[in-house]
């Protein structure tokens, strides 16, 4: 009877241990693993910003040092109608950031997207002058980069302003100005906040066109005395694009200009694409069929391997060059946040970021954190 008693004792022992560790392992913070290495940031939608969704908030400050705002900071959140400034969104996502100790970046201030109309154009509806878009560009950075001095840590000052092939965007800002857009607007956010860490962001920066575009525009700023500290390379990535080769290419061109390398909107996509290389131009729309939604009743364990596989690679990537990687930002805390759920196809569903929709870290979250370790 005591051996019973002693084995069945042993047995439960074995148990709440195994448990506990199993316990200890989901609740590792990544900002603890990451600690010494970069920022672990996520991006926050309104629902968070407004504290609406608290499970996911609950992670955000478990696993999270800094954040940045999904949309609340663009121009058409800002200034939807000229010299109407919108901060109520903006200084509540502010004051969460603060509140938790957060890094804390502002996204973005020049984008050729989400621009409203207004900007542009003059009361009849004539596209204005290159002084007055210059004019407005200074009032609209001046006013929101002058309102968090000292409290926003670093801005995406310019937003996609190159194309794949390394040329520049035709948008607005630029047909209007010039390329000195760019110039001229890091100088309006460094005047408002000298201290502030600014930024060029933009999507498929593992392309060889697009790399040596964004190389030559920063050669430029650097030689104009242009203060840059950081290229954010976003990461919208997908299973088996791009090559880990050239998104490391990348990393290695960006910090041999002098300037921090930072991983931005990073989600990986598990849904077929449209074409191979997608980007993340929000203006491309495919129509939606149902045989290009085929994970509706969850993801099958061979794509869940391959996705834990590819953040894998990708976090050991991010982990070799820590001394040139200054921050990883995901893009969104579960997979319903996801933009992805509606690009390039509306109304899917797809699996890209750390935690499911049950708020539940991924086991491959496990597995990132063990990186460090083994390395
Ligand atoms: O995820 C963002 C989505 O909710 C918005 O509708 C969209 C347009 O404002 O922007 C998405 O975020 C984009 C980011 O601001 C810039 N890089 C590409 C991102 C995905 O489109």
């Amino acid at each position: 009877m005591r051996k019973v008693v002693l084995i069945l004792f042993s047995c439960l022992a074995a148990m709440l241990v195994f448990s506990y560790k199993n316990y200890k392992r989901e609740i590792i913070p990544l900002k603890d693993i990451f600690k010494d290495k970069f920022y672990i940031g996520v991006a926050l939608n309104t629902r968070k910003i407004w504290g609406r969704d608290t499970a996911a908030l609950q992670i955000v400050n478990t696993h999270f040092n800094s954040v940045v705002a999904e949309n609340c900071m663009k121009i058409n959140a800002l200034q939807p109608r000229e010299g109407h400034f919108q901060f109520r969104e903006a200084d509540k996502f502010v004051d969460f950031g603060l509140r938790n100790n957060m890094f804390i970046i502002g996204h973005n201030l020049v984008w050729h997207s989400q621009a409203p109309d207004w900007f542009f154009k003059d009361h009849n509806g004539e596209e204005v002058s290159r002084e007055v878009l210059i004019e407005r560009m200074k009032k609209h950075i001046t006013t929101v980069v002058s309102r968090y001095k000292g409290r926003v840590n670093g801005w995406d000052v310019v937003n996609e302003a190159v194309l794949d092939d390394g040329s520049w965007r035709k948008s607005k800002f630029y047909s209007i100005i010039g390329e000195d857009f760019i110039r001229l607007a890091f100088e309006f956010a460094h005047a408002a906040d000298p201290m502030a860490e600014l930024y060029y962001n933009d999507f498929s920066m593992a392309r060889e066109g697009k790399r040596q575009g964004v190389v030559k525009m920063l050669r430029k700023l650097k030689a104009g005395g242009v203060k840059v500290t950081g290229v954010g390379m976003q990461g919208h990535l997908s299973l088996d694009y791009p090559k880990i080769a050239d998104f490391e290419k990348s990393i290695l061109a960006f910090s041999a200009e002098g300037v921090n390398v930072m991983i931005t909107e990073l989600d990986i996509t598990v849904l077929p694409t449209p074409r191979r290389n997608m980007g993340a131009d929000v203006n491309q729309n495919y129509a939606y069929k149902k045989e290009i939604n085929p994970y509706t009743d969850g993801l099958p364990e061979n794509v869940t391997k391959q996705l834990a596989q590819r953040y894998i690679d990708f976090f050991r990537l991010f982990l070799k060059h820590e001394d040139k990687i200054s921050r990883v930002t995901l893009w969104g805390v579960t997979d319903a946040d996801s933009w992805l759920n509606n690009w390039p196809v509306f109304g899917r569903k797809d699996y890209p970021l750390l935690f499911d929709r049950q708020y539940k870290a991924k086991p491959f979250v496990q597995m990132i954190s063990q990186i460090p370790a083994k390395e």
